[in-house]
């Protein structure tokens, strides 16, 4: 044992006799020992090595073929009472769920090795900070979570001898099946039960099920906030660095925002943007009165196709070392990684996300899962600090200050480029009412519109109405707090074309945010809340009119209105606790917009 935490000791042997694992291997974040499971790895054919003059220290691993993603119809959240977990998440009693999962586990690691993953989500040693131990039957979990967490002997020992609050993670990958995968939540035992999934979102259990749902719960009770955020900074050309946290629904483009490269024009000034976080915030209030954030990873778990040397080159320079890559495609003449969207030259000689050969020509537009060489969901697991544009203050115990929240949907008509809210109260009412539209996928319906507000729909720990209370309340207690904005980078024309860059260029709608927060720009007032002056979005070295501009900033108030039915439709789901100051900013927009 690692520890002489008597907590920690006993529920590690009520585990070990529930799963019966050959032995138990505590993980102490060494290189020899990180060194030897990589080995280990490769013997057991979970992970392939990959060319170490191009790809050093670089592995890939294929999940199973019906694992390949969250899964969101498999996640409970396990409160006493059901309200508690509320509308939009799925309920099952504690005590069912610890006897159903308890009968997947029993047995379950037999003839394996228990690894014993201690972790920290956030630098240990800040007030951000908290501990959590995951039980594993999984070396590429490990592996997994050596990158994305701190882990290892420095954070058991940061444990003290006498605590109980750490979360507890039970993940065991059992016989994969399906029809028996569950990720469950029990936020009033600080516990996490993971099964027959060896997925990273399923399985990370940092991520997630730890720095998601059930911290958000605990933010509730302890007053702070856990969210869907990435974090950047903006650098002037005079030094000083302004902070903001951006919240997109999973595949909106939140690490593309965040490791963004200025356009030229703001480079030969000299501004710069760097990365504090890709996917979590956690957001506490500051002695001098501001919303303080920290990311509590330590690395990127990032979608691989579409990653490339155009779209987010620190993205793709962060995967060059120490990564491990999952389903993507397999490149065997060079033994290096390949998938769709990172240049124009498939491999002649290659080995799809399923582990069979796959040759360009397979490729079908119209059934991506199955033709593509690498996974639609794909991903990448590389260090943060292996990101060129990594921020100085990344582990810094105190986090940073927020100037600007920013939410974001893809909306093809409904939303303009970008809005200011009026007030953190309507902020939040702004957050509540994300939502995003589906895009050509291969099978269903394409431009159904999803709300998922905050970008939290599978994300929070308890009911969504009390998550709003939740925002409401810290905007009562946040002397000095950060403005709230909306952008939309998906607007498109009559025939479909996306208007705006996107990308780098999103950087010129961050500089409006920011002049906003500084009190240096003026701005239109709408029915939906500030839109800029279109001459205030910097167009130098841009191809974009000033009409455009213009019509990206138009509010379409018929299609806001049929917006608020479908709006009205959602907060009826969420239930009776949707606070009543949200109804009152619904009817109020309803009625500027008429
Ligand atoms: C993610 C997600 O993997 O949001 O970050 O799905
Ligand atoms: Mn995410």
């Amino acid at each position: 044992m690692m520890t002489n935490n008597k907590y920690v000791q006993e529920w590690i042997k009520e585990m070990a006799e529930l799963t019966q694992p050959d032995n138990i291997v505590w993980i102490d974040g060494s290189d020899e020992q990180t060194e030897a499971l990589r080995k280990k790895g490769v013997e057991e054919g979970c992970l392939e090595k990959l060319n170490e003059e191009l790809l050093p220290g670089c592995y890939l691993h294929r999940t199973a073929i019906n694992d390949v993603a969250r899964v969101e119809g498999r996640t409970f959240i396990c409160t006493g009472k059901k309200e508690d977990a509320g509308n939009i998440n799925n309920w099952m009693d504690p005590k069912e769920c610890y006897d159903k999962l308890g009968k997947l586990f029993r047995g379950s690691m037999k003839g394996q090795t228990m690894y014993v993953i201690p972790y920290s989500m956030g630098v240990v040693g800040s007030d951000f900070a908290k501990i959590g131990i995951e039980l594993t039957d999984s070396v590429y979990v490990v592996l997994n979570m050596l990158i994305m967490t701190r882990a290892g002997k420095s954070v058991a020992d940061a444990l003290p001898d006498d605590a109980s609050d750490f979360v507890k993670g039970l993940h065991a990958r059992a016989d994969l099946d399906e029809n028996n995968r569950y990720i469950c939540h029990f936020p009033e035992d600080n516990t996490i039960w993971s099964v027959n999934s060896g997925y990273g979102g399923n399985v990370l259990l940092g991520k997630k099920c730890f720095a998601l749902r059930i911290a958000s719960y605990l933010g509730r009770k302890e007053g702070w906030m856990a969210e869907h955020m990435l974090i950047l900074g903006i650098e002037s050309p005079d030094g000083e660095v302004k902070y903001v946290c951006a919240a997109f629904p999973s595949a909106c483009g939140k690490t593309n925002l965040a490791m963004l490269i200025p356009p030229e024009f703001y480079r030969n000034k000299g501004y710069k943007v760097w990365c504090v976080g890709d996917d979590i915030a956690w957001l506490r209030i500051g002695k001098d009165g501001r919303l303080w954030a920290v990311n509590p990873e330590n690395g990127f778990f990032g979608v691989a196709p579409g990653t490339n040397e155009h779209s987010n080159p620190n993205a793709l320079a962060s995967t060059r070392k120490n990564t491990i890559f999952t389903n993507v495609a397999l490149n065997t003449d060079n033994n290096t990684v390949w998938w769709e969207g990172l240049d124009n030259n498939p491999p002649e000689h290659c080995i799809n996300w399923k582990g069979e050969p796959w040759v360009p020509s397979m490729y079908n537009k119209a059934d991506k899962i199955n033709t593509s060489a690498a996974h639609p969901n794909s991903r990448f697991t590389a260090p943060a600090k292996n990101c060129p544009c990594v921020s100085k203050e990344f582990d810094s115990i105190t986090g940073v200050p927020i100037s600007a929240i920013i939410f974001g949907g893809r909306r093809a008509k409904t939303a303009p480029l970008v809005y200011q809210s009026t007030s953190w109260r309507n902020g939040t009412f702004v957050g509540s009412i994300m939502a995003s539209e589906t895009t050509a996928a291969a099978s269903g319906a394409i431009g159904v519109v999803r709300r998922d507000p905050m970008a939290m729909r599978p994300f929070v720990g308890y009911d969504m109405g009390d998550y709003w209370a939740h925002w409401l309340e810290m905007g009562k207690k946040i002397p000095n707090p950060p403005k709230i904005f909306h952008v939309n980078w998906f607007r498109t024309d009559d025939e479909g074309h996306f208007i705006w860059p996107g990308f780098g260029d999103n950087m010129r709608v961050l500089m409006w945010i920011l002049a906003r927060c500084e009190g240096k720009v003026d701005a239109v007032e709408t029915p939906v809340g500030f839109v800029p002056k279109a001459e205030d979005i910097e167009t130098e070295g841009l191809d974009v009119s000033l009409d455009t501009i213009k019509e990206l900033l138009t509010i379409d108030r018929k299609s806001w209105s049929e917006d608020i039915e479908n709006i009205k439709e959602f907060y009826k789901q969420v239930g009776d606790r949707v606070p009543a100051e949200l109804y009152e900013e619904l009817a109020a927009l309803e009625e500027r917009l008429k």
